[in-house]
């Protein structure tokens, strides 16, 4: 079930008299024939590529995440709390009609259940990645360009309709999906790459082209995506500028916030934002664009992303250690910054907890011979095979005399580089396959990060939350992460949902994490799931300022109302 090839046997396991053979090199020639050998791959798959998909793909549904989600469970439901803001008009066939007129009445571009029945296509629209949320939404539409973005939002406005804009709906907070019967803007169909400039790596393009389709057209020139994630067959630019998305190679490339060089939006009233700048160097007044990365849909629909893409590294490297305690998956990480430096472009911590439940679901043979209670993946990019070869290979041998690592493997060509990172791309999903799933997205001081992990198990299992019967409702608490950003994904896996579960968890986490002046959300965001946990991690001037803000781009309140702000 997971996107990469199953892990071969072939693996070679470091010790400490191995000599290593480095060096993966990926010309520009290979690395278009990759991009086309995994987009073949991906069409031979059909349904078992995870997220090549340009549709929405929502989880697919195993017995326990049925079981997780009744047939009534609306997020309206769950949250009573929340109430469907009276001022918002409710949709009528009229408004259909004006939708379908701007629309060319292209079946593609509207899925209308106001004047018809069309529960079926409407679900997916309705319903998040993880199946927590679900709204009543009975209108999804999908304009082709600015023009139409425009006017759909000018109408909204007028009529007072809510809309939530919509990418490839694979956000963890539940801010991509409706709550009540806000009409969904989804922006798949803007997908066109528009413009790239081989000497500067400038890349412009549609909010809803597919993250993994933008990294093989920049493949087949020699470029990289800045940004790359798990679910990154489906999420679309729009999307992942909208939540400031972080990702597997924040380390190396830096944040959307830096990368991110323009922006074209849409503001509710029909304004469009023309701020999709070429340019590195632009300091004339207030950096507007800036507001729009991780806005979460709440201030403007983007439709435009102009990005600086980097070189595509020439060579590339990835190695899996196991190590005995989180204290040295601390002393590895200094490590490769010291010893690695310029070429380091990945470091993720994974425990054994997580990659036990990875195993459980995939049934992929493990890495590692032995289970260690940490994992680290490294991944090295750089221009010179031979350089970079000498640099792993001093540092291997390095970390093992020191006693740092426990063991480790090292990738020897694509495939098997794609089978180690499987084993820290998967887990979201593998975890999704077993229940529900309670996932907190932290940053705090590394020094402290994982004991969140070891206070939030003890606090369970001391509530006797936590076990392997059936009668308990939390399966594991585990900890895996961008240990290079510090960087926690802290998830809680259960085989239901269980209103004592989450009481057990929260407040506490926001207070752990507010103790530690760390963030409640270091890249999802907050949507719906963080709505009223803000506070922990802003103080009252930033949130007051925030509401100002968005009184000013969104006075009538109707972009992606009912989340975070
Ligand atoms: P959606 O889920 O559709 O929307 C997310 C938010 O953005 C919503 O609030 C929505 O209203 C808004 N939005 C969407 N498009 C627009 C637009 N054009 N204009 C304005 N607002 C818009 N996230 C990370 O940060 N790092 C990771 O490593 C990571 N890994 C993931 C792995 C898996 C397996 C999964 C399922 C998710 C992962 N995510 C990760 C979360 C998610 O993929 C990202 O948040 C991604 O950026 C969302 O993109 P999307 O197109 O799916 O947006
Ligand atoms: C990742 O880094 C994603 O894999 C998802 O950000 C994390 O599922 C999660 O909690
Ligand atoms: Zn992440």
């Amino acid at each position: 079930m997971t996107c990469r090839q199953p892990l071969t046997p072939v693996l070679r396991q470091l010790t400490r008299t191995t000599s290593f053979e480095l060096g993966r090199q990926s010309s520009r020639s290979q690395a278009s024939s990759l991009a086309r050998t995994a987009a073949k791959a991906s069409a031979a798959s059909g349904s078992r590529r995870c997220f090549s998909s340009s549709q929405p793909r929502p989880l697919k549904a195993t017995a326990s995440v049925r079981q997780a989600q009744s047939k009534d469970d609306f997020t309206s439901t769950k949250y009573p709390e929340i109430k469907r803001d009276e001022r918002f008009a409710s949709l009528t066939p009229d408004h259909v009609a004006y939708f379908r007129r701007l629309l060319g009445g292209n079946g593609s571009a509207l899925i209308d259940g106001v004047t018809g029945e069309a529960a079926d296509d409407l679900a997916p629209f309705n319903s998040d990645w993880m199946r927590k949320y679900r709204g009543h939404c009975q209108l999804v539409l999908k304009p082709s360009s600015t023009e139409e973005v425009s006017k759909i939002l000018k109408y909204c406005n007028d009529n007072l309709l809510a809309v939530v804009p919509q990418g490839g709906n694979t956000g963890l907070v539940g801010g991509s999906v409706p709550v009540f019967d806000e009409i969904v803007l989804s922006l798949g169909r803007m997908n066109q790459i528009l413009e790239f400039d081989e000497v500067s790596g400038t890349l412009v393009a549609g909010a809803g082209v597919i993250l993994e389709v933008a990294d093989q057209y920049l493949a087949e020139r020699g470029y990289i995506f800045p940004l790359d994630l798990g679910a990154k067959g489906s999420c679309q630019l729009g999307g992942n500028l909208a939540t400031n998305a972080g990702g597997l190679r924040l380390l190396r490339y830096g944040s959307l916030h830096g990368t991110v060089l323009g922006v074209e939006a849409v503001l509710p009233d029909g304004t469009v934002v023309d701020d999709l700048s070429r340019l590195r160097k632009n300091n004339t007044g207030y950096d507007l664009k800036q507001l729009f990365i991780g806005a979460e849909g709440t201030i403007g629909v983007i439709t435009k992303v102009s990005i600086q893409c980097p070189q595509r590294p020439a060579a590339q490297n990835v190695a899996l250690f196991g190590l005995a305690s989180y204290e040295n998956c601390q002393r590895a990480f200094r490590e490769a910054k010291s010893q690695l430096s310029e070429i380091l472009s990945a470091f993720e911590l994974m425990d054994e907890g997580s990659q036990a439940l990875v195993h459980q679901v995939t049934g992929s043979k493990r890495p590692l011979e032995s289970p260690y209670p940490f994992y680290c993946l490294i991944e090295t990019s750089g221009s010179n095979v031979d350089h970079d070869s000498e640099k792993l290979q001093n540092f291997l041998e390095s970390v093992m005399e020191q006693g740092i690592v426990a063991d480790g493997t090292l990738a020897q060509d694509e495939t098997q580089l794609r089978s180690l990172w499987s084993w820290r791309e998967g887990i979201t999903e593998a975890l999704g396959h077993l229940g529900g799933v309670y996932k907190y997205d932290v940053s705090i001081p590394l020094s402290q990060m994982y004991q969140l992990v070891e206070d939030t198990r003890a606090r369970v299992a001391e509530a006797g939350l936590l076990g392997d019967g059936e009668e308990h409702p939390v399966r594991a608490v585990v900890g895996y992460g961008h240990m290079g950003d510090s960087n926690l994904h802290l998830n809680i896996s259960t085989r239901r949902f269980d209103a004592r579960v989450e009481q057990v968890l929260e407040p506490f986490i926001y207070e752990w994490i507010a103790e530690r002046q760390g963030s409640i959300s270091a890249e999802h965001g907050l949507g719906l799931a963080k709505k009223k946990y803000i506070g922990y991690s802003r103080n009252p001037t930033m949130v007051g300022l925030m509401k100002q803000i968005k009184r000013l781009y969104d006075p009538k309140g109707i972009m992606n109302p009912y989340k975070y702000i």
